[in-house]
């Protein structure tokens, strides 16, 4: 197809699209070894997975890859062919930037939707819980529920945990419906000062999750908003709420099954163990989950009375995270090699609930003899089996899917299993609250303060966050371990959640080894002085990179961040704190690099989301952005250089703070606000 997008942008990336995908034909694509292996065995005995259908399916259709395909209505789909012209505009007369705008930011709205009905879901199961209308679950962390409760303007005094929790689990439902004028609640209690005036001055903050979302869906139907600044500003109120839905997931799934502290467990497909009744849980939603390893404690007799030497439990994906975090339970694997879990043919049962699980899942488990159960009404597999999920009765449920597991065990048993004998050393667990508290073994009074300092020493140079998915558009982990090798050694203290987390993870990046192996000088340095101060909690060490959750828990990363700001006396513009998507694919991922970007974050992704087709939209998101925010994206393919654009974000914060303080000094007046 012709192409007409200007390439003279700054952060265009370095690799063009043609050669992004070296060899299309090659489904090998990961660096991880287990994956590998366990391709390998799948070319042996013809099984396919989403290697192979990506194979499949290239060359991927230009328009769409670059955002210039329209199905918004069903004239459509149109296609932006030509610069001029009648080729050159939809149907309805829209432009290449009114197309490429619609569909990033209806992304960005399903993003939110995603995370945010994760959040409603625990919110109601809070609410519930607390009304003594369920009896599975109850409030676990009181202290959280109070600091959530001081944090969005709920006084504490003279009330039961469950008075507690009813009226903080109505303030949260309260942020979904809003119909007057007043922004998020959760949104409003976590971001600085100068945040609220800035989404305030361009009118991007939500006043209510659902309403947000509905005003998207709205505005990019066909014949309404044409003006692409003005889509995408819509697109980042949707953003906010993504945010705002996190924020609720994150704080009351805490207050329901306690906030992490670290653990120490394993990651890789290594985890699986023959002789065990093994079950994978793969999704998102803790609620289900949680109870599944609640329960499977109790059932371990029942297990062993089927011949299993025990109950297995491993995770994939975020509610692998979310069990991870609070349990302890290893992490089989992450996004893109899910299917390769099931064909070590030692998978029993994958109980998933939403989000990101592959359809292909299912097909893959009619080779052996893995049962895939659904559980949410809303999330189906045809041919699964689904155990309908309740929270009145989650514990039954729970039990009746561990049974499951057992019977198919019993079917197993002889069978030989292939699993890669391939896993890691992990810590993690660790939440605001844990990281805080290992700073506090230093500055007991700000402990955040340990961080900033270390920063304006120059010890180490920012902090950077990873998040986000595997897109196969890049060969599987391969960006996330580059990234953060690279930024490790430029004394970046990194931080990480998602499937990004569970790729360092899985290549033993959390391990304490990985310290000594990557880190630079000044990392090393300071992560030594943590470890020591820290002995008595965690005498194993500390990680490289500190695994703080699902990807709801970005919540607690931008907490971090809010807090840096805050210390350091400025807005988040100036603080030294990046963020990486490095293998981005879901619509979650935009709305959070949305909102990341709208938090005034440089926010780099390394798979091209679908905006290449107008080089207005992307001149809003890789500079206009930063001029209104302060944050904006940096989109780089090729991890060797994404490290280097991340790492130069940071020291250009450090050294423009510098100048900034110096001069403020100088002539006595208050620190400058630009950035
Ligand atoms: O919510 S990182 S592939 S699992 S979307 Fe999905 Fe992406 Fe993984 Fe977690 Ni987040
Ligand atoms: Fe085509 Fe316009 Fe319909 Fe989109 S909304 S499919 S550009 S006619």
């Amino acid at each position: 197809m012709p192409r007409f997008r200007e390439t003279t942008l700054k952060s265009t990336p370095s690799v063009p699209r043609k050669e992004r995908i070296k060899d299309p034909k090659n489904v090998m694509r990961s660096v991880d070894p287990a994956a590998l292996l366990m391709l390998e065995k799948a070319k042996e005995k013809n099984l396919l997975s989403a290697y192979d259908r990506f194979a499949a399916q290239q060359p991927q259709c230009a328009f769409g890859y670059e955002g210039i395909c329209c199905r918004i209505c069903f004239q459509g789909p149109c296609r932006i062919k030509s610069e001029e012209g009648p080729g050159s505009k939809g149907i309805c007369g829209a432009h290449g930037y009114t197309i490429v705008s619609r569909n990033v930011a209806r992304m960005m709205a399903g993003g939110a939707s995603a995370h945010s009905d994760h959040g409603r879901h625990i919110a109601h199961a809070l609410l519930h819980a607390a009304e003594g209308k369920i009896a599975d679950y109850k409030v676990t962390d009181v202290e959280k529920l109070k600091r959530v409760a001081e944090r969005v303007g709920i006084s504490t005094e003279g009330k039961t945990a469950n008075e507690l929790a009813i009226e903080v689990s109505q303030a949260a439902l309260e942020d979904f419906g809003r119909q007057t004028d007043e922004p998020c609640t959760w949104l409003w209690s976590y971001i600085t000062e100068g945040r609220k005036k800035k989404f305030e001055d361009c009118n991007i903050a939500p006043t209510s999750i659902d309403r947000a979302v509905v005003a998207m869906m709205h505005q990019t139907h066909i014949g309404v908003d044409a003006d692409p600044v003005n889509i995408i500003f819509g697109g980042l109120k949707t953003s906010l709420a993504d945010y705002t839905g996190m924020h609720i997931s994150t704080d009351l799934s805490d207050v329901l099954f306690g906030t992490p502290k670290p653990v120490i467990t394993e990651a890789n497909l290594g985890v699986l163990k023959a002789d065990k009744v093994n079950i994978v849980v793969h999704g998102h939603n803790p609620l289900l989950s949680q109870t599944v390893v609640n329960v499977a404690k109790e059932m371990e007799a029942e297990a062993k009375a089927a011949g299993a030497a025990g109950i297995q439990l491993s995770g994939i994906c975020c509610t692998g995270n979310e069990v991870l975090m609070r349990s302890g339970v290893p992490i089989a694997t992450n996004f893109a090699s899910q299917e390769l879990a099931i064909m070590t043919g030692a998978v029993d049962v994958m109980v998933v609930d939403v989000q990101c699980i592959m359809p292909g899942v299912r097909a893959i488990s009619e080779c052996f003899h893995t049962k895939i159960v659904t559980t949410m009404d809303n999330s189906k597999i045809p041919g699964s089996y689904h155990y309908a999920f309740d929270e009145h009765h989650a514990v039954e449920s729970a039990k009746g899917i561990i049974r499951l597991a057992i019977e198919a065990f019993k079917t197993r048993k002889g069978k030989t299993c292939e699993i890669p004998q391939i896993k890691n050393k992990v810590i993690a667990g660790f939440s605001l609250e844990a990281l805080l508290e290992l700073f506090a073994a230093l500055n007991p009074e700000t402990p955040i303060k340990v961080l900033t300092d270390a920063i304006e020493a120059g010890e180490i140079a920012g902090v950077a966050l990873f998040a986000g998915c595997n897109n196969l558009e890049a060969p599987h982990d391969n960006n996330h371990l580059t990234i953060a090798k690279e930024l490790a050694k430029n004394n970046v203290f990194l931080v990480g959640t998602g499937c990004s987390a569970q790729a360092l993870a899985k290549a033993g990046l959390l391990a304490p080894e990985a310290v000594e192996e990557y880190a630079g000088e000044g990392l090393k340095s300071f992560l030594k002085k943590l470890a020591d101060a820290n002995k008595d909690k965690l005498a194993d060490g500390l990680p490289l990179m500190f695994h703080m959750g699902s990807c709801v828990d970005n919540s607690r990363a931008h907490d971090l961040c809010t807090m840096m700001a805050e210390q350091m006396g400025v807005d988040i513009p100036k603080v030294p704190f990046v963020a990486t998507a490095p293998e981005a694919m879901s619509e979650k991922a935009v709305s959070i690099g949305g909102g990341a970007v709208a938090m005034g974050i440089p926010t780099h992704v390394g798979t091209m989301p679908p905006i290449e087709g107008s080089s207005l939209v992307y001149g809003i998101a890789t500079q206009i952005a930063s001029d209104v925010y302060g944050g904006y994206f940096i989109f780089e393919t090729d991890p060797v250089a994404a490290a280097t654009k991340l790492t130069a974000a940071l020291d250009y914060r450090t050294w423009k703070l510098g100048i900034h303080k110096k001069t403020a000094e100088r002539y006595e007046t208050k620190l400058c606000e630009n950035y």
